[in-house]
């Protein structure tokens, strides 16, 4: 039963009852009906005016819950939709639903007083009420339980501010926001008939908001905002808020930047992302950036977060105020895509926190054909909102007062809670999904409403004729200023762009180059003196005092010290940390995120000790000296896409920090797919975007089943062209050491994927020698010491085959039989393969993989290598099969002795 009716079926005594002991221990009695009691003390005293509440009846009880039910159910029948009614969402906000009847309208309610009305009667509440909650504004916050964040935004809706204030200039300022954003569309659609432009129209009033929260979250010291949206209104986005040059846009309509090939292969202008520096009304500086996104719907999220929380970091000092991220979704794509919620679940995460996320829906009722009830299940498209408390404000789009209100209410809350909020603005499409599609053979009674509806620069311009705020000359002088304006820009009148001073990160950019084929013939010097080493290595097995590790890592270390340091000798785990403590003790930083990482998948890597006593964590690469870079390690939340996501967005921002992202297994980086594919491999070619980031797969056939063994080695080297990454996989801790400096000593950043070991993390040949790590470079292809005059054999393999070759070979005693390991795979190591083949020209040349015939590397080498080289290479490997291994042990076994039989045959 719930409190409402439990007190309001109650008897007059036992109310009076329960209200003494609410006045002796406030505490002790349930929450709701203390709220009430609250409410119904300070009405009464509040309108008494001697401090003493009336008799308290259940009545004013049944009313308090009712103006409850307003405030957290109004949203539910609020007057949102521009074109239609609602559908029936349950709100129960009748009389009946509360005990009341017609009769108790005209009765007066002490209560009332929690609504600014006290003694009111019933009547004249719910009129407030209405006005307040089912207005052109549906506000969803009931959820929110931070009682300082739930009154903040009670004050700021309930204390008048709904109903606005806007002074004349200010809703001039919206007027000629609204018809920049209707002539734009207009004008595009009169000149480019036809053309896709993905239009705003009918959702236009997303100008003036997003102006609005820009003005406003500048004012409250926001000093970069940075946007990602998708096709709908991008262009108009681009030319009224980001002050792109419209001759750009003409342009790329026209078709005139062909753009310079040698840049790569572009992309379509609804996709291209941009930079600019706004001076807002209050005369604040702020960068604006659009972040380029792929086709792939909110895939973009993840790498604004990334990006904000990078530039924090890097330039903002930690100040999360100081940068805003914006994400715009549409309706259909923030209801239906996992991605929103994976971002989502990072926002009070510390390695992912960015400050909070404004996200503004243009809810234009439609996802391309589908209407709004096929495509969620839930209430509204931003029900989502609630698992994290973000406030919710829904606003009728044909509202622009209304939404302009929200929109400022929504940036002082971000930059006063620094949590997520929403708005939903509600409109509609004025065409089909682009221009050229038809809506009306799917949805012909919604499109009847919408050609009759009036556009909303027309509906405000007259809603403030008839208030007397403009004069109707000046909406139509407006519109032709703005129309002739664009004539002009069109034949070529040049528009100055805006001036624009590059950002820390950017100048860093820029002191970097393209990678040129050459680059990859022979890897930069990557050594580190010995001394160093081993001051690191010293440093990072050391904890402080006062801290007392667990148990077992008090020998761990103290082994880890004597392997390092005494015996000179390198696991994979020592080498691993070795590289990054060198990349810190140069200034720079180290980002390290993904499952686990902290410990390590495997138990491996301890680069986090905890406390015995405390639990208390302690990083092992955060005390190596006085001007080291930071090491930034977070074990992020279950989730690939998002998270991989979130590094690549960090790794675009600034190009020194080293950022690596570690999947629990390497098969587990298909759920992350999308930013694999539209982004690390493509993005350099089609936005002229670099990425230093790593990616540590755990790959490799240990006979642990279909799952985990493998990466996907095949699909990383399918997606490799024009040298848009690096693939290895690496055998030796030594060569992991150089590959993971490279990443920052090359002058030029390449995302790098490396299938990395688990097995051979202890494997006990795998061991490298200190004073590999101090001088060299990354060797792209091992060769072993040819142990014979004649070499009969050369079996070139990658990973770790390796040592189950190596073993059998040395056991069998066939000496003539030379391995050669090929630690790079793209760029592909042409040069130095082809001269160990030169070396032994009447040697037969095999090709020896773990993974099935049609995985791992040989599909891709005969593609791109083996018709280059001078002689017939042969394969050997497991047979073409759907999963990528077998679940069985003995299987695997009895596969791998064919493997090593065929291969030293
Ligand atoms: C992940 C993904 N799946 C499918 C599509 C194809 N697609 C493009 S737009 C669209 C509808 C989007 O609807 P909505 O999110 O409401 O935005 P609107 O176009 O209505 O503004 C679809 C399904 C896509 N771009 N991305």
């Amino acid at each position: 039963m719930d409190s409402y009716s439990y007190l309001s079926n109650a008897t007059p005594e036992y109310i009076e009852n329960l209200y003494r002991d609410f006045k002796s221990n406030p505490a002790a009695i349930d929450p709701e009906f203390k709220k009430f009691f609250e409410g119904f003390d300070f009405a009464s005293a509040s309108y008494n005016g001697n401090g003493k509440a009336a008799g308290v009846s259940a009545d004013e009880f049944k009313v308090f819950e009712l103006i409850t039910a307003y405030r957290n159910k109004g949203h539910l029948i609020a007057n949102t939709n521009p074109l239609r009614a609602r559908k029936n969402r349950h709100a129960d906000l009748d009389l009946d639903s509360f005990g009341l009847t017609e009769k108790d309208l005209e009765k007066r309610f002490v209560i009332g007083a929690e609504i600014g009305l006290p003694n009111a009667t019933l009547k004249d509440i719910i009129v407030r009420l209405q006005s307040l909650y089912c207005g052109t504004i549906g506000f969803e916050y009931g959820y929110v339980r931070n009682k300082a964040e739930r009154e903040w935004l009670r004050k700021k809706i309930e204390d008048g501010g709904y109903v606005f204030s806007f002074d004349v200039m200010k809703k001039e300022r919206i007027l000629r926001s609204l018809n920049k954003a209707v002539v734009f569309e207009n004008f595009l659609g009169k000149k480019y008939i036809g053309e896709k432009r993905f239009s705003l129209e009918g959702g236009e009033t997303t100008i003036p908001a997003l102006e609005a929260i820009i003005n406003k979250s500048a004012a409250h010291g926001v000093k970069e905002v940075v946007f990602g949206m998708a096709h709908r209104g991008r262009l108009n986005v681009l030319a009224n808020i980001l002050g792109k040059t419209y001759e750009e846009i003409f342009n790329e309509f026209e078709g005139n930047n062909a753009g310079d090939p040698s840049f790569g292969d572009g992309d379509v202008k609804y996709h291209l992302g941009f930079s600019s520096q706004f001076k807002t009304e209050g005369g604040n500086d702020v960068y604006l950036k659009l972040m380029p996104n792929p086709s792939h719907l909110e895939a973009v999220n993840p790498i604004v977060a990334g990006f904000c929380r990078a530039k924090a970091n890097s330039i903002y000092n930690e100040n999360y105020d100081q940068i805003l991220p914006i994400t715009i979704h549409g309706d259909a794509a923030v209801a239906g895509q996992g991605i929103v919620y994976e971002v989502l679940q990072m926002a009070k995460l510390d390695g992912y926190y960015v400050g909070g996320t404004i996200h503004f829906v243009i809810n234009n009722q439609i996802g391309f054909t589908t209407n709004f009830d096929e495509a969620r299940s839930s209430d509204y498209c931003t029900s989502i909102a609630a698992t994290i408390e973000a406030p919710v404000f829904h606003v009728n789009g044909d509202d622009p007062e209304a939404t302009v209100f929200v929109s400022e209410l929504a940036a002082e809350y971000r930059q006063l809670f620094n949590k997520d909020v929403f708005i939903d603005m509600v409109c509609y499409r004025k065409w089909g999904h682009n221009e050229s599609d038809d809506p009306k053979y799917t949805q012909p009674l919604l499109y009847a409403l919408i050609d009759k509806h009036q556009n909303i620069r027309d509906i405000y311009s007259k809603k403030l004729e008839e208030h007397g705020s403009i004069e109707a000359e000046l909406a139509k002088k407006m519109e032709k200023e703005f129309w002739d304006d664009l004539q002009a820009r069109l034949e070529s009148v040049k528009q100055q762009p805006l001036p624009y001073k590059p950002q820390p990160t950017e100048i860093a950019w820029n002191s970097l180059r393209k990678a040129r084929g050459v680059d990859f013939e022979k890897s930069p010097e990557t050594g580190v003196a010995e001394k160093t080493l081993l001051r690191l290595a010293g440093a990072m097995n050391q904890v402080p005092e006062n801290f007392t590790p667990v148990r077992k890592m008090v020998k761990y270390l103290k082994d880890r010290q004597q392997m390092m340091v005494e015996d000179k000798k390198l696991d994979w785990a020592a080498a691993e940390l070795l590289a990054y403590a060198s990349i810190l003790d140069d200034g720079k930083d180290v980002r390290l995120s993904g499952e686990d990482v902290k410990r390590g998948t495997f138990t491996h890597r301890h680069v986090v000790v905890n406390d015995e006593k405390t639990d208390e964590e302690f990083n092992r690469l955060s005390r190596l000296s006085d001007k080291q870079g930071r090491f930034r390690v977070f074990n992020s939340h279950l989730s690939e896409y998002g998270v991989l996501g979130f590094e690549y967005g960090y790794s675009i921002t600034d190009p020194n920090p080293l950022v690596i992202w570690e999947a629990q297994f390497g098969d587990f980086n298909n759920g992350a797919q999308i930013i694999i594919d539209q982004f690390i491999a493509a993005a350099e070619s089609k936005w002229q975007k670099n990425s230093g980031l790593v990616m540590l797969l755990p790959h490799g056939y240990e006979g642990q089943g279909p799952e985990h063994s493998s990466a996907r080695l095949e699909r990383f080297l399918q997606m490799c062209a024009e040298l848009n990454m690096v693939v290895v996989n690496i055998t030796t801790p030594a060569n992991f050491f150089h590959a993971m400096r490279r990443q920052l000593a090359w002058e030029f950043r390449k995302p790098l994927v490396v299938m990395s070991p688990k097995s051979l993390l202890r494997h006990p040949q795998c061991v490298s020698e200190l004073k590999e790590l101090t001088k060299g470079s990354f060797k792209e292809v091992i060769v072993d010491e040819p142990e014979s005059k004649k070499i009969r054999k050369v079996v070139f393999c990658s990973g770790k085959v390796y040592y189950d070759l190596k073993e059998r070979k040395d056991k069998e005693g066939k000496k003539d039989v030379l391995i050669a390991r090929v630690e790079q795979l793209y760029p592909i190591p042409l040069k130095q393969m082809q001269a160990v083949i030169d070396q032994h020209p009447d040697a037969e040349v095999v090709w020896l993989q773990e993974e099935p015939k049609n995985m791992g590397a040989w599909q891709f080498l005969i593609g791109r290598l083996f018709g280059v080289l001078p002689k017939k290479v042969s394969r050997i490997s497991r047979k073409n099969s759907a999963s990528p291994a077998t679940g069985y042990k003995k299987q695997h076994l009895k596969e791998l002795e064919y493997l090593m039989t065929e291969a030293l045959k």
